[in-house]
């Protein structure tokens, strides 16, 4: 296939902009000693909100090769949304990408499937690449019902969005039991929904916007398990929440091949 691995780091609440910047800086150094070749294996951050454009100013100056995204985005383009922020904030900040829909969203701020099809169409709208997330709680997964749930999510989160809008499409397959837990999935776990739900961007659109998508696998992935589940052919990158906070960690599991 011909997609680019993706791994990108999901900070969460961690980090203030000081941190931020010394981090993104580290990972930068640290991956350039290795000699990485950025487009084998891309590489991203989505800080909190409040460093975005702390990382945007060192990006600049330094010419990185690292993407930037954020954790959220807003439905609404402007207006009386107190607390919220826009994509066209975003898009101005240089952001490549935008987490929409994790399980953290959806739990704590009862984040709907409808919700979340509107919060892609905003981001879409404005050139911002969505990582999509979705996956099973444990209940669900002790039922076997992994994969219709999640394709469920999938489903009603795309409703009506045209392939034409999807080209920047990433999925992100977070199995809830396997966040911050540690407790991650089989590489074969993990290969079984990620393939499902690249069969289901099939049946929605077409094999080519199936064959384009990068679906990553998220859930305590570090550098120790990231290649046996990289090794799966659905598999394309990771999203890393805890392990991305140390950026030589981090570099280590941009460079799984090595
Ligand atoms: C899942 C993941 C990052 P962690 O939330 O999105 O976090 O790697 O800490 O399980």
């Amino acid at each position: 296939n011909t997609r680019t691995p993706l791994m990108a780091g999901n900070w969460k609440m961690n980090l203030d902009h000081h941190q931020a910047t010394h981090t993104v800086q580290k990972l930068a150094w640290t991956l350039k000693d290795a000699k990485h070749d950025y487009s084998t294996v891309e590489v991203a951050v989505l800080p909190p909100f409040t460093d975005l454009r702390s990382v945007q100013t060192l990006v600049d100056a330094d010419k990185l090769d690292v993407k930037y995204g954020a954790q959220d985005v807003s439905a609404h383009l402007e207006g009386a949304y107190t607390g919220e922020i826009s994509a066209t904030m975003l898009a101005k900040l240089g952001v490549t990408y935008v987490a929409i829909g994790h399980s953290e969203r959806r739990e704590y701020h009862a984040e709907t499937d409808a919700l979340l099809n509107e919060k892609i169409l905003a981001a879409v709208g404005q050139g911002l690449a969505p990582v999509l997330c979705v996956g099973e709680g444990l209940d669900v997964r002790k039922a076997g019902e992994q994969i219709p749930h999640t394709i469920a999510q999938l489903q009603g989160a795309l409703a009506g969005i045209p392939a034409t809008q999807l080209e920047n499409l990433v999925v992100a397959y977070e199995p809830v039991w396997a966040i911050g837990t540690g407790e991650v999935a089989t590489p074969e776990d993990a290969q079984e929904v990620c393939g499902a739900i690249r069969g289901a961007l099939g049946d929605l659109y077409d094999g080519e916007l199936a064959d384009a998508t990068r679906v990553l696998y998220g859930g305590s992935v570090k550098s120790s398990n990231v290649a046996a589940i990289m090794s799966q052919p659905d598999v394309d990158g990771a999203l890393v929440g805890g392990a991305s906070l140390d950026p030589e960690e981090f570099a280590k599991i941009v460079r799984y091949q090595a």
